[in-house]
């Protein structure tokens, strides 16, 4: 396990890291109807001083107005409507922008269908007090998923690894979506070049994070598939993956062998 106060100080070196500020859990959500509820409440069960906010993507089942009910009952909660279905990323884009602008100090990512449990985000924001990014990880020690079929387990596991070589990431889970960022880390990742849309815009987070000499570290997480609702997963987000992946991996060894010439 990583994420002992005591283990992180030591891989942190000498860095001193800020007081960490209130958190904002960000849930996107498309078709969430039969989850909303449970999963905002569990959120503020859980670590109940952060705030919440739905970025819902105009979802045709409702979850807007479930998310709004929430919202008038409960001043932690927050609600941003989008016009349509724009993807994940988009979604996050926006919601990280208006924690940036609302002050946030902590930024957490978390999918609405219960895959990631609320209950574990004490130990992703007690590792964060000495890293800028946190990563829920199902590959490290202590790490699992619940529930899932093996081929699921097979792209997952395949896609980190494949991107983890493609771009020399020193990371065993970088397609997850349970995260927490310090503010300034957003701040300092360029997001207005980030144009992924599906699970490449985690990695697209992630690479940028390490590139940017950012302290990322990885907190083993009980991954639980979903038991309610539909999954929005496509080959379409696959493909993007693939092949965003493949083209940032490309252009990073073109860099390298010029810095390479340049030297020589
Ligand atoms: N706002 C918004 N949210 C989305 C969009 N696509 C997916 N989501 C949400 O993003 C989270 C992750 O999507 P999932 O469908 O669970 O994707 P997944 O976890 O890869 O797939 P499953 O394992 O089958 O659940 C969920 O909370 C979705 O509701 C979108 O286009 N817009
Ligand atoms: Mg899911």
């Amino acid at each position: 396990m990583n994420d002992g106060d005591g283990t992180l100080a030591a891989q942190a070196g000498k860095r001193q890291f800020g007081p960490l500020g209130t958190a904002l859990v960000i849930i996107p959500t498309y078709n969430e109807a039969e989850n909303i509820k449970k999963i905002v409440g569990r959120v503020r069960k859980s670590v109940p001083e952060a705030h919440v906010l739905v970025a819902d993507d105009n979802s045709p089942d409702g979850t807007g107005k479930l998310a709004d009910e929430l919202a008038a009952e409960d001043d932690h909660v927050h609600v941003m409507h989008r016009k349509g279905k724009e993807g994940l990323g988009a979604a996050y884009l926006a919601g990280f922008r208006w924690a940036l602008d609302n002050g946030y100090g902590v930024v957490v990512e978390m999918d609405a269908d219960g895959s990631h449990q609320p209950e574990e985000l004490p130990r992703l924001l007690t590792a964060l007090k000495s890293a800028d990014l946190v990563l829920g990880s199902r590959w490290v020690p202590g790490g699992r998923v619940v529930n899932w079929p093996k081929s699921r387990e097979f792209i997952s596991r395949g896609g980190s690894l494949y991107s983890r070589l493609a771009l020399d990431l020193p990371l065993r889970d970088i397609t997850g979506g349970y995260r927490a960022f310090r503010r300034e880390t957003l701040e300092g990742l360029g997001l207005d070049q980030v144009a992924s849309q599906g699970y490449c815009f985690q990695v697209d987070l992630a690479r940028r994070a390490v590139k940017a000499g950012y302290h990322v570290v990885e907190v083993p997480i009980t991954f639980v598939e979903r038991e309610l609702g539909d999954s929005k997963m496509s080959r379409d987000i696959l493909v993007e993956a693939l092949w965003r992946v493949t083209a940032w991996g490309a252009s990073e060894r073109v860099a390298r062998v010029r810095s390479r010439g340049k030297k020589a």
